[in-house]
């Protein structure tokens, strides 16, 4: 079988390519909504060529751009377990969104096919779905076009949040043992364990979660409906019908990065709320305490409750050779990485941003949890731990309950990516188990101070980060002069990478104090405006530094 090249140049030419250049990072190929018809349509070629690869195994592509503002927007691709696109098919992904004429794109088509030895003849199918941004549905026909270019079967799942995708793809690709491949499935496998956990124990106050008027809106009040009375839950900035408002001063990454609470919430001391990111994929948790000051409990604070639970419930349940890690970014804060070293005395692995890192870091224990500080992550059972909590018979009552506890954890979190909606019942049937208040579970260890900036630069990608990001190889020199900065700070702790998702590279300080955090970033930003290709006019707050690394202004 060749490929049909009349067809795709056809189709190919709906769907012509801009004088820009894309690159499928981090998280897919994110950037204005209105500058990607073309992308889409070579995505939906590579996804039938992906489940071509995968002997006809659905493939899910979901349209979203997270957190980003309402007029972005992106796509990425999930394996049919539910994880992201492997790695190495990256590159076909920017080669095929790369080529301007059909010509290009089918000699990158049959470049895919004879490196990847695929088999023209097996059968194609894709799934895909959107958050709310408004031009979601003419990129959903774009990439429908691609898929149909190489002849595949495309299924339109409508709205979903991202996790919800990933599950649904991994049902259809086990014949629903991983559950109901529908969105209301989702909610039952969810809901029932969740149940499983919390019925008969006593509740906690209402929950308030900032929906950051995206799609985790609507789905977690769907979830509600599930949950009757087992759970008390408030959804606040919950306006998808004005798209504007998506990610506007709300969602998990306004509150993470700005350390404050998002529009709408009368925040009172006691008060206990949540936000969302825009696809629900993202969540961190914050309160006020008695004096009124903002807290928040972020993705370090939720992989601590998690790991210190399950490693509390597999010894009551007496299940040998289970072994329980975590997995972290440079981002997690120094207090969380000393807690879990030494508190929980649990492994912890670092690997560099991006929840497929994390992921695939995280499967090599029988019990990985992961995430990363602003939010995104979930817990990962290996076949061999879900066996022996299912084949462990508990002789005392605690040992049973324990078991059961267990079996039902591994329902209720994703194992397919992180998830927002599942990460929150996951913390509340914890809390809900401990009789535990948001200030308990903040009081486990303090953070360090921290701030995270962003500089423009002419060309982030002159900047190389190695070690798990912890450190830069690229621009020569930049690293020892933050190394220089860092060591007259008291817990003083910097990194600088490229951003995957913006054009910027990021900035992130840590120390003892507020101030000498903010001091710390300020002066790093200023040496990277000042000698490694700042443009645009120069932030007020960044630092000037002379050539012996002083301060001067
Ligand atoms: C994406 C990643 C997230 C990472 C972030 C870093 C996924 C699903 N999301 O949102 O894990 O933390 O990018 O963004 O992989 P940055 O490269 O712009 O700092
Ligand atoms: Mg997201």
């Amino acid at each position: 079988m060749t490929l049909d090249k009349a067809k795709i140049n056809g189709l190919f030419a709906k769907h012509p390519k801009l004088d820009v250049t894309y690159t499928y990072g981090t998280a897919g190929f994110r950037t204005k909504g209105d500058v990607l018809d073309s992308v889409m349509f070579s995505v939906g070629l590579l996804a039938v060529l992906r489940s071509k690869k995968h002997a006809g195994k659905v493939i899910g592509a979901m349209v979203t751009a997270s957190h980003n503002p309402a007029v972005d927007n992106g796509v990425k691709l999930v394996e049919p377990m539910g994880e992201m696109l492997a790695q190495s098919w990256e590159t076909y992904a920017t080669v095929l969104a790369n080529a301007a004429t059909t010509d290009a794109l089918v000699a990158g088509l049959e470049d895919i096919v004879k490196k990847e030895q695929i088999d023209l003849a097996q059968p194609a199918n894709v799934i895909i779905a959107r958050d709310t941004r408004p031009s979601g549905t003419a990129l959903v026909a774009a990439l429908t076009d691609g898929v149909s270019a190489l002849g595949g079967k495309i299924t339109d799942k409508g709205l979903l949040t991202t996790p919800q995708l990933h599950y649904i793809t991994r049902c259809l690709n086990t014949n629903g043992a991983y559950g109901e491949p529908t969105e209301e499935g989702y909610y039952k496998k969810l809901a029932d364990a969740f149940k499983r956990i919390v019925t008969g124990k006593p509740k906690l106050s209402p929950l308030y979660v900032d929906g950051a008027n995206g799609i985790g809106a609507p789905a977690l009040q769907k979830l509600a409906k599930h949950l009757s009375s087992d759970l008390s839950v408030n959804v606040v900035n919950d306006d998808t019908a004005t798209a504007s408002k998506l990610n506007l001063k709300s969602g998990a990454d306004f509150v993470k990065v700005g350390q404050k609470k998002p529009d709408g919430f009368d925040l009172k001391p006691g008060m206990r709320c949540a936000s969302l990111d825009g696809d629900a994929d993202r969540i961190v948790f914050w309160y006020a305490n008695q004096e009124g000051t903002f807290k928040l409990l972020d993705g370090d604070k939720i992989a601590t409750l998690a790991a210190s639970f399950i490693m509390e419930l597999v010894k009551e349940a007496k299940v040998p050779n289970i072994n329980v890690g975590l997995v972290q970014t440079a981002y997690a804060n120094g207090s969380a990485t000393a807690y879990v070293k030494d508190t929980l005395q649990v492994p912890v692995v670092f690997t560099a941003t991006g929840v497929k890192h994390l992921h695939h870091a995280a499967e090599e224990f029988d019990v990985g949890v992961y995430f990363e500080a602003n939010g995104h992550g979930t817990v990962l059972f290996s076949p061999a731990a879900i066996k022996a909590f299912h084949t462990t018979d508990g002789s005392t009552d605690a040992q049973k309950r324990a078991l059961e506890t267990l079996r039902a954890l591994t329902d209720l979190i994703n194992q397919t990516v992180g998830d927002a909606l599942s990460d929150l019942l996951m913390v509340e049937a914890i809390l809900v188990s401990k009789n535990k208040s948001f200030s308990e579970w903040d009081s486990d260890y303090s953070d360090l101070a921290s701030r995270l900036e962003k500089v423009t630069v002419s060309n982030r990608l002159e900047f190389v980060a190695v070690k798990a990001d912890t450190e830069l190889s690229k621009p020569e020199g930049l690293q020892a002069k933050i190394n220089q900065q860092m060591a007259k700070f008291k817990h003083g702790r910097s990194f600088v990478r490229p951003s995957g998702t913006e054009d910027v590279v990021r900035v992130y300080a840590e120390a003892a104090t507020q101030a000498d955090a903010d001091l710390l970033a300020a002066i790093v930003c200023g040496i990277i405006f000042d000698h490694h290709g700042g443009v645009g006019t120069r932030p007020a707050g960044f630092k000037k530094v002379d050539k012996d690394g002083n301060v001067v202004a």
